[in-house]
Formats: structure tokens, C-alpha cells, sequence
């Protein structure tokens, strides 16, 4: 088999690129290790950034968004049981963010991608990469019970942090920067109207609480717990309980119940390989880099990434020029290493950390009590949460 960008991972990353090179007339194929029903039901993302939302609409695939999408023009920080809201439009020229599940998202982009004749391969395995340092690499995989092989101009590593592309290329030409948080996030969804219009952070001396939502049916639900608990210690009785303690303010609000649809807990860390590109092999998404979830950056950067390599690709095919594929690694950095800050300041500035002293406590709450009192944090704080324009 032959293809111009042989994309392997069916995620945000991959469905995105896939449908922005089929817009520029640039044929790929799309090798993912699961079944569709699976990759669509998986449970991820729910903020999409002002940027991704345009991105989406550009691509023709914002109609649903904008039907069942929720249009968020603020959030709330809460500490010493007290709540405080941050509004984007007033603080950021009217940019806001877009409440719509990274499944949804990528149920809409395969729908677009088959309907277009878009060549996506579902329950894909062993999948290798060959000759990325030659001008024509080539993607071994197996499938239906065939071995199989695609030959490319170019590979397009969007498989995420648990992905084969990453490894493919020789240690000694990446450079890794890696931190762990001692904590993790028990998610939950439930069914249960959001007890809130918009999202809400919260800090306590218990650890960090996230009230979000899917749809006014459904919540979704985050508690900071130790990074080793198991889930069988936590009842759904022993959940809502923490919640109710973790969100509790003086004054006249509460939390709504709901039978717990599904609920996991996911380890946090801060990840970034550079360069994002090997020869022919070009890293984008999760499988370059990870953010905490604090800052709801990580399907946003993965789009983002792939706007500006669609981008570079396009340039190439079109002119020759191989700047944009050049300048794609340094590119992208400058958008991830902006949201690896901004998740590493939100995530420090609302989580306990198992060995803080008081004095550690008191600084959050003073940085918590300047971001929510002075007009410039507030702003520093929105502008980074809707996304920065284009860089
Ligand atoms: P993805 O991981 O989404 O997609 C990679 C694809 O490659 C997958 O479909 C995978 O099956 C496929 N693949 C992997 N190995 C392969 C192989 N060898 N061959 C073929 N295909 C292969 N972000 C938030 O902002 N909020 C959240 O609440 C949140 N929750 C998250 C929960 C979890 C458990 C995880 C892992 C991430 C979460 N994220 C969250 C971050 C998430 O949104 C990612 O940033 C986003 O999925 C990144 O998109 P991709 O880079 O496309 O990678
Ligand atoms: C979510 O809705 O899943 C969500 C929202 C905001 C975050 C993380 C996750 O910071």
C-alpha cells in the first residue's frame, strides 16, 4: 500500500490531521490499534479551547459541537469555602471555551473521515515503523489477519504516551523533560444535573475538587487522591461524601447526587520530548507530550499541533518548501511549553502536596486570593485557559 502521510493512532491528533490534509487534497491513512466502538467511548477531554472550536468549525465538523456543546464564558476558584469567578469574555476580548467530551469529538471527526472516503483502519496490530531516516518510510502492521505494509512520504506519530513512534526513534536524539505529581484525579461520570453553570476549582486543606460537566444530564466529577490508592476503596457513598466536604461553602449552594455511570483514577506528570520530529517521522499530541489535566490543555495541544504540521505538509506539496516541516518542532514547542507552565501553575497552586507545611498553604491561598483579586492575574489566568491565539 501506498500514502502520501501514513497517520498511525485515531485520536484527536491523528482524526484532526487526517481531515485537515484531505481538505489541502493530501491523501493518508489512519492505523489505530482499537475497534471504533472502543475509541469512541472512551472517556478523556472535555474543554475545548476558543482555537479548537474554530479549528473543528473549519474542518466542517462543528455541527453537534455547537447543537450539544455547553459555551462557557467563565469559571469559579473556591477556597476558604468562599466562591470566586473568573470571566473570560471581559478578560480576554470575548474568547471562551466549549464544553463538548473529547468522544464526542472524536465520534464526529470518524463519521467525517469515513463519510469523505477517508481510509482509517480500526484493530490494527504490531504496528512498526521502518526507514523514517529515508525519503520513503514504511509502516508494518497487521490486520484482518494480514500482514501488511504502507509506504509513505512521511509518518505522522499521533499514538499517544503509550505509542510505538516515540520509541522508534534513537534515544540519543531526544531530549526528555519529565516531572510526576504525588497525587492523581478519581474522575467520575454521573448522571446528575451539573450542580454549577460553569466549572469550578477548588482548593482545601483535604486536596483539589473539580465540579465539571458533559451536559445539563451530566456531570463530571474529579477528587485529588494519592496516586496509589485503588478504586475498590472508594464507594460511590465514600465519593459523593468527599465531594459534598470538598466543595461545602458558607452560603446557600449544593451539590446534586447521581447514580456514578463510570468512574477510574489517572496518575499526573508533566512531559515534553523535543524535537517533535525525526527525520520523516513527526511527533504530535500525547505522544510528545503530557500535561496534567489541571489546565484542560491536553486534546487542545494535540489540535494545535496538528494545525501547524497539516499546515507545513501542505507547503510541501504544494511548493517543495520544506520550511514549515523544518520549523515544525520549535513551532509547536512554544504552544506546549506555555501549557505545560500554565498546567504545572494551576496544578501547584490547587493541590495538596503530601509533604506541605503551612507556610506552603498560606502561599497558595495567597496566590489563589491575587489571582481572583487583581485584574492582571485574573487575566493571565483566562487568556491562558481559552488558549492563546495562534502563536
Ligand atoms: P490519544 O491518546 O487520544 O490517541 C492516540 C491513539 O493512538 C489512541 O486511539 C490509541 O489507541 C492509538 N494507539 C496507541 N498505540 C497504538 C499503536 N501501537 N498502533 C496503532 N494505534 C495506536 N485531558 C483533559 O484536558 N481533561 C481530562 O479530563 C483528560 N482526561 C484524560 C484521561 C486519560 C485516561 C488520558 C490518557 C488522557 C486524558 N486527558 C485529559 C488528556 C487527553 O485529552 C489527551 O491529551 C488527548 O487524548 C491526546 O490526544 P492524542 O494525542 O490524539 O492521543
Ligand atoms: C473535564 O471536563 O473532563 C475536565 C475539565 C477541566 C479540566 C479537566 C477535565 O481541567
Amino acid at each position: 500500500m501506498r500514502t502520501q502521510v501514513g497517520i498511525v493512532g485515531a485520536g484527536p491528533a491523528g482524526l484532526v490531521l487526517s481531515h485537515l490534509l484531505a481538505a489541502h487534497g493530501i491523501h493518508s491513512v489512519v492505523l489505530e490499534l482499537h475497534a471504533q466502538p472502543y475509541v469512541e467511548a472512551r472517556v478523556r477531554a472535555g474543554v475545548l479551547e476558543q482555537g479548537t472550536v474554530d479549528l473543528l468549525d473549519e474542518c466542517g465538523v462543528g455541527e453537534r459541537m455547537h447543537q450539544q456543546g455547553l459555551v462557557h464564558d467563565g469559571i469559579e476558584l473556591r477556597f476558604d469555602r468562599t466562591s470566586h469567578r473568573i470571566g473570560f469574555g471581559e478578560l480576554t476580548g470575548g474568547r471562551r471555551i466549549m464544553l463538548y467530551g473529547q468522544q464526542e469529538v472524536v465520534k464526529d471527526l470518524i463519521a467525517a473521515r469515513l463519510a469523505a472516503g477517508g481510509d482509517v483502519r480500526f484493530e490494527v496490530s504490531n504496528v512498526s515503523l521502518d526507514g523514517i531516516e529515508s525519503d520513503r518510510p514504511t509502516i508494518r502492521f497487521e490486520h484482518e489477519g494480514r500482514s501488511d505494509e504502507l509506504q509513505c512520504d512521511f509518518v505522522a506519530g499521533c499514538d499517544g504516551f503509550h505509542g510505538v513512534c516515540r520509541d522508534t526513534i534513537p534515544p540519543g536524539a531526544l531530549t526528555t523533560y519529565q516531572r510526576d505529581y504525588p497525587f492523581g484525579w478519581l474522575g467520575i461520570l454521573a448522571e446528575a444535573p451539573p450542580s454549577a453553570d460553569e466549572l469550578i476549582y477548588t482548593y482545601t486543606e483535604r486536596g483539589f475538587a473539580l465540579l465539571s460537566m458533559r451536559s445539563p444530564s451530566i456531570s463530571r466529577l474529579y477528587l485529588q487522591v494519592d496516586p496509589a490508592e485503588e478504586m475498590e476503596n472508594w464507594s460511590d457513598r465514600r465519593i459523593w461524601d468527599e465531594l459534598h466536604t470538598r466543595f461545602a461553602i458558607d452560603g446557600d449552594w449544593s451539590l446534586t447526587e447521581g447514580p456514578v455511570l463510570e468512574k477510574g483514577i489517572t496518575a499526573m506528570r508533566s512531559y515534553v520530548v523535543e524535537p517533535m520530529r525525526h527525520a520523516r517521522l513527526f511527533l504530535a499530541g500525547d505522544a510528545a507530550h503530557i500535561v496534567p489535566p489541571t489546565g484542560a490543555k491536553g486534546m487542545n495541544l494535540a489540535v494545535a499541533d496538528v494545525a501547524v504540521l497539516a499546515e507545513a505538509l501542505s507547503d510541501f506539496y504544494q511548493s517543495g518548501s520544506e520550511t514549515g516541516l523544518d520549523c515544525y518542532s520549535a513551532t509547536a514547542l512554544r504552544r506546549v511549553w506555555r501549557a505545560q507552565h500554565f498546567s504545572w501553575w494551576m496544578t501547584s497552586m490547587l493541590h495538596r502536596f503530601p509533604d506541605d507545611d503551612p507556610y506552603q498553604m498560606q502561599l497558595q491561598l495567597s496566590q489563589l486570593r491575587y489571582t481572583v483579586s487583581s485584574p492582571a492575574a485574573a487575566t493571565s489566568l483566562a487568556e491562558n485557559y481559552v488558549g492563546l491565539p495562534k502563536v
